[in-house]
């Protein structure tokens, strides 16, 4: 009979259909990368934050740029939140046998200590050693601010060198 009126705005409805999911598909290659997402090329407000149910995410801390003297960690972990409760922090620094640029991890008790860079109550939580390899995982296992400071050189690093930030994980909600 050939293709009447309704046929053809069928076939087109359909082809138009094909299309959508295409891009759809697509997208959501884009944005959620098969599962692993790279953080280190991720965006400051990084498509990983829309799907909550995908776990708790790993974040290397600093990025390639790992923990290190003189870069803005307030900064970089403004641009990664938000965080959530049980993800994962990695810190990267190299032990003393490979550098005499060592560091180490704190958690500082309050605002007040960390504005101050003030070590005093501070709490170790990787030594110099403990960036090595793989790096130091710490887990965000709470809902409260977590503080961290680098404890080298009696604060220095801390405060010239910028080796100190604080997330505030969020609680995850399993739906979207
Ligand atoms: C993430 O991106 C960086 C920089 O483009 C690249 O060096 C690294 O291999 C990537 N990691 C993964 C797991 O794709
Ligand atoms: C989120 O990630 C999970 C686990 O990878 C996946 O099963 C789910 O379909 C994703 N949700 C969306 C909206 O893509
Ligand atoms: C750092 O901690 C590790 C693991 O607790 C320990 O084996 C190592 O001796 C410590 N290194 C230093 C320099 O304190
Ligand atoms: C990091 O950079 C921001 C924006 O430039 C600045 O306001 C902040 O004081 C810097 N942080 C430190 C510890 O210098
Ligand atoms: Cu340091």
């Amino acid at each position: 009979m050939g293709f009447g009126v309704s046929d053809r705005s069928l076939i087109l409805i359909v082809a138009v259909a094909s299309m959508l999911v295409t891009v759809t598909v697509a997208n959501r290659d884009w944005y959620y990368g098969g599962g692993g997402f790279n953080y280190t090329t991720n965006w400051p407000w990084g498509p990983r934050n829309l799907n909550n149910t995908n776990g708790p995410n790993k974040i290397i801390v600093g990025g390639s740029d790992h923990w290190r003297y003189d870069f803005n960690y307030s900064v970089w972990a403004f641009q990664n939140a938000p965080y959530y409760v049980n993800d994962v922090l990695v810190f990267k620094y190299d032990p003393p046998s490979r550098t005499p640029f060592v560091h180490s991890v704190y958690l500082l008790p309050n605002m007040r200590s960390y504005l101050n860079c003030d070590l005093s109550r501070a709490k170790l939580i990787a030594n110099t050693t403990q960036g090595g390899g793989e790096g130091f995982e710490f887990v965000l296992k709470r809902w409260k601010p977590y503080y961290f400071a680098c404890g080298e050189r009696n604060g220095l690093h801390c405060n010239q060198g910028k080796m100190k930030f604080f997330v505030m994980p969020m609680l995850r909600r399993w739906h979207y």
